[in-house]
């Protein structure tokens, strides 16, 4: 039988002084002084001081014994104290153990391979707690904006044939003896949904079997992809611009970016716009060796986001650097009606988007020039046939943003269980 607390920490700071309560926790640190012992303590809500003294606790031999990552049951009275952290703490006037921990394996200082392996210890850190609640938040956000803008939620298969973004990243499963993958983007699942829902998001894994160990790729990431009817690009832009103002002014004001401290000014509207044609100018100007019709490559993406003090949208990339189903441009179709959206700071692409091809032939016509197999995506473009109107989507990753918002050195510090090329453990 477990006792039924009062109160978790966050409760504790508007309580008035001498409320009793009852909590469970754990202990974080422990620091002895003869008959005085200080226990600062965590629940997932808070951090507390609790202190005990030999003459209020009856068991403070035991009391003595507890050590780092315990679990505990604490009971006691709120008292100000000026020198416990933000003026509070418990005075235990009883202390039990739920569950002893051995002593911890992360100690200060500990390297970054050590606290990866050691994640699933790890990630009870005041800093991982904190990005985590962050992550939550911006999907809340995010969740309840695009519900009031009247998209439905669905939920796409991640199980798949067909490659959205290109054969070479994708996972091959073995499907009972047929070749299926994991899938890249719900995109083509969301195309065939709008016909019966008009606007409609997904938030959910998307696989890329990518060699890149870069600060920016995952081979598992968070999704969030909309996708609109009877909507272009410049539409996409603006839902975008709005979406991501609307969770960068929300997140800002949370108390958990202090903890990672955490700079967070959200940007200004309107975003930044840019052509892909003036990138290139400007990447030129500042020594990139880049022709019409390349990417432009991690590093040069890094540094025209260094120039940026907002997100800035890359319009009109060619069709070179595109994947078969993006709309051409009418004035000239060598270019698509898409971009990128770079973050500021360094931290480059958090979204793609654009209008997509509606119309069968032109669809079939690019499917083929890629030298794809028609067959492949068979259903895709039958959507073609059956009254699709001019539409159009974007997809944001969300541990992309999250680095950007929270100052990440790498996307893996927005997940729990981060998964990469070299790591699919813990
Ligand atoms: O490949 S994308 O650029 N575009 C698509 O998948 C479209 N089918 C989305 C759509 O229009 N519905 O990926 C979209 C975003 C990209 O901007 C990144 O923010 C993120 O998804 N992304 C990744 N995040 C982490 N790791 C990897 N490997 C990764 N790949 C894409």
């Amino acid at each position: 039988m477990l006792e039924r607390a009062t109160h978790t920490i966050k409760d504790l700071w508007s309580l008035e002084e001498g409320t009793e309560v009852s909590l469970y926790g754990w202990v974080r640190n422990k620091r002895e002084h003869g008959d005085l012992i200080f226990i600062d303590l965590r629940d997932g809500t808070g951090i507390i001081q609790v202190s005990a003294k030999r003459e209020n606790v009856p068991n403070f031999e035991k009391v003595k014994t507890i050590g780092r990552e315990y679990a505990i049951f604490v009971s006691g009275k709120v008292v100000n104290d000026r020198r416990a952290p933000r003026g509070r703490e418990i005075r235990a006037g009883s202390i039990e153990i739920v569950a002893k921990s051995e002593p911890f394996p992360i100690k200060k200082g500990a390297g970054k391979k050590f606290l990866l392996d050691m994640r699933h210890l790890h990630i009870r850190s005041i800093k991982v707690s904190a990005v985590m609640r962050v992550r939550s938040e911006v999907c809340n956000v995010a969740r309840e904006w695009l519900r009031k803008e009247g998209f439905v939620e669905i939920h796409a298969p991640s199980i798949i044939t067909m490659a959205v973004e290109g054969g070479a990243t994708l996972f091959p499963i073995d499907y009972f003896g047929e070749r299926a993958y994991l899938t890249q983007s719900s995109q083509f699942y969301e195309e065939a949904a709008i016909t019966g829902l008009g606007k409609v998001y997904t938030l959910q894994p998307s696989f890329r079997a990518e060699m890149s160990r870069t600060r920016r790729h995952l081979t598992e990431f968070w999704h969030l992809e909309c996708e609109m009817a009877f909507s272009t690009h410049e539409d996409v832009m603006n839902l975008e611009e709005r979406l991501i103002s609307h969770i960068a002014e929300s997140i800002s004001e949370l108390e958990e970016l202090s903890v990672i401290n955490r700079k967070f000014e959200p940007p200004q509207r309107p975003f930044e716009r840019i052509s892909y044609d003036e990138a290139i100018e400007i990447l030129k100007e500042e020594g990139y060796e880049i022709e019409w019709g390349e990417d432009f490559g991690a590093e040069a993406e890094r540094h025209l986001s260094m120039m940026f003090d907002r997100p800035v949208f890359v319009t009109g990339f060619p069709k070179s650097t595109r994947a078969f189903y993006h709309m051409l441009s009418e004035e000239n179709p060598e270019v698509t009606l898409s971009s990128d959206l770079i973050a500021p700071e360094g931290y480059g692409e958090i979204t793609t988007g654009g209008q997509r091809i509606h119309d069968y032939e032109s669809l079939l016509k690019r499917i083929e020039e890629e030298g794809l197999n028609p067959e492949d995506y068979s259903w895709y473009l039958e959507l073609r046939k059956y009254g699709m109107p001019p539409h159009s989507g974007f997809g944001l990753g969300i541990e992309r943003l999250i680095a950007w918002i929270c100052g990440l050195e790498h996307v893996r510090d927005a997940c729990l269980f981060p998964r990469t090329p070299s790591r699919v453990r813990p």
